[in-house]
């Protein structure tokens, strides 16, 4: 079945890699001098991850990272997309640099360099240092500066190696799944203190583009986006109103200040009574909108949004997250083990979408894109070959400057509020015991990528 997908011919140079995040993988969190992040504060709450665990041993990666860059090596991938925990770095977010903890990126680095697999530096995987969640976190503006200063020693350390850079990964679910939804880290539910969440976030990426090209003038810099096409559940004008809520939400409230260096209409109608948006200053929106080298797209499914009542009738008391939107299940689109429409056509609108709404739209990578599986099992996973080979398919297509694709992920990894169960890697791992073992999908990749041919050749 599996041997009848393929992966499509792409121009040369077009970079294949895989992706991981931190916090996700890595464990020993409290070794050699690794402060605490907002994501082991936020474990401990009860009920804040579905299985009660933690990041604090995860795969182990930060004892196991040779594995994993063999494991890369015998991908055969071009790049590999990990994310430095500014916690290491920086303990408390800012002052004294952790010496140890810059080693170990370092380490890796050279492993990567040294097999010829080009790193995709991530600075903000959602770790912030708690001491700084202490006093406000993305809430208030001095952490969008720690966040240059931290970028800046990162990059003075590894940016004779690492050239490709990404600021953060997905604002919108560090500022509105963590300040507004309190799903996740650090679980606040507000409304005005979210919205300035998102744009500390926008400023925290401005600065640091700014700070990465002054200490590294040959850097290329750019921020990943989730995004997710907002689609109206039914015929009613009601769930179109409702689909273009959630579509400022979601993905318009980030790609329009980065790529178009303006908030987008009806931002404000949105939040009327909410918050008055006055953490916006003068310049914010040069410094956020200024010229990227490339923008990163995770894409994972389409929403569905059908309207629904408001949770909080009190603007004033409201949530960011509480827009009037319920996301509905469509008859006939199959979904995922965690219940997310398999659409790889919405990978195809979201690209197009991009490059007829902002002329100058840089090159893009697709830093994530993958799919779960619930079941424990290492072996056979012909879902996730055929998600992968569709959702290329449909890249592809859409005919935008393309440069590169990341499958999320490598390895099973803890997968945030839903703790270990949903598994997500090219690679199984045995938790218990660390152990890694590639499934089909690995092997599939492998045979693929060892007999591409770009196109044109
Ligand atoms: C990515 O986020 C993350 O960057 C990565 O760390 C993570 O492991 C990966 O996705 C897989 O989840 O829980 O059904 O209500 C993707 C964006 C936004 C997708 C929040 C899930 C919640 C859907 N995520 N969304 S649900």
């Amino acid at each position: 079945m599996t041997g009848s997908y393929d992966i499509p011919a792409m121009p040369d140079g077009f970079v294949w890699g895989a992706a991981t995040a931190a916090y996700q993988i890595e464990g020993a969190v409290a070794e050699d001098g690794r402060g605490p992040s907002i994501w082991d504060t936020f474990c401990r709450r009860p009920g804040a991850v579905a299985d009660g665990s933690s990041g604090e041993v995860a795969c182990d990666s930060y004892h196991r990272w040779c594995d994993d860059v063999d494991l890369l090596d015998g991908l055969g991938v071009d790049a590999y997309r990990f994310s430095v925990a500014w916690p290491r770095v920086l303990p408390t977010g800012h002052g004294t640099v952790n010496k140890p903890g810059l080693e170990y990126y370092d380490r890796l680095v050279d492993a990567l360099c040294e097999k010829g697999i080009r790193p995709f530096v991530t600075l903000y995987h959602w770790d912030l240092p708690q001491a700084l969640e202490d006093v406000g976190g993305w809430r208030v503006r001095d952490t969008a500066e720690h966040f240059a200063d931290y970028a800046t020693v990162v990059a003075e350390r590894l940016g004779d190696r690492v050239h490709d850079w990404i600021t953060l990964n997905e604002p919108y679910v560090s500022s509105m799944v963590g300040y507004a939804e309190g799903r996740h880290a650090p679980g606040a539910t507000e409304g005005h203190g979210a919205l300035a969440a998102a744009h500390h976030l926008l400023v925290g990426h401005g600065l640091t583009v700014r700070a990465l090209r002054a200490v590294q003038p040959g850097a290329r810099v750019g921020i990943t986006l989730n995004l997710s096409p907002a689609v109206p559940a039914g015929d009613a004008e009601a769930d179109r109103a409702a689909a273009d809520r959630m579509d400022l939400m979601l993905n318009r409230q980030f790609t329009d200040p980065v790529l178009g260096g303006s908030y987008p209409d009806g931002f404000e109608r949105l939040y009327a009574g909410v918050s008055d948006l006055s953490f916006r200053r003068d310049g914010d929106l040069a410094l956020i909108g200024a010229p990227l080298d490339f923008l990163g797209v995770n894409y994972y499914y389409r929403i569905h949004a059908a309207d629904a009542p408001y949770e909080q009738p009190d603007p004033a008391l409201r949530s960011a997250f509480d827009i009037g939107v319920r996301s509905a299940t469509r008859a006939g689109v199959p979904v995922t083990d965690l219940g997310w429409p398999i659409e790889p056509h919405g990978l195809y609108e979201t690209l197009t979408g991009l490059a007829g709404r902002f002329p100058g739209l840089p090159p893009i990578y697709v830093t994530e894109n993958g799919v779960a599986q619930l079941r424990e099992e290492p072996g056979a996973d012909p879902e996730r070959i055929r998600f992968i080979a569709e959702h290329l398919a449909a890249a592809a297509r859409s005919g935008v400057d393309l440069r590169g694709y990341f499958y999320w992920s490598l390895l099973d990894n803890f997968e945030w509020a839903r703790g270990y169960g949903p598994r997500f890697g090219l690679v199984h791992v045995d938790y218990p015991t660390g152990e890694r073992t590639p499934r089909a999908s690995y092997h599939w990749l492998r045979e693929r990528l060892a007999r591409r041919t770009p196109i044109g050749s």
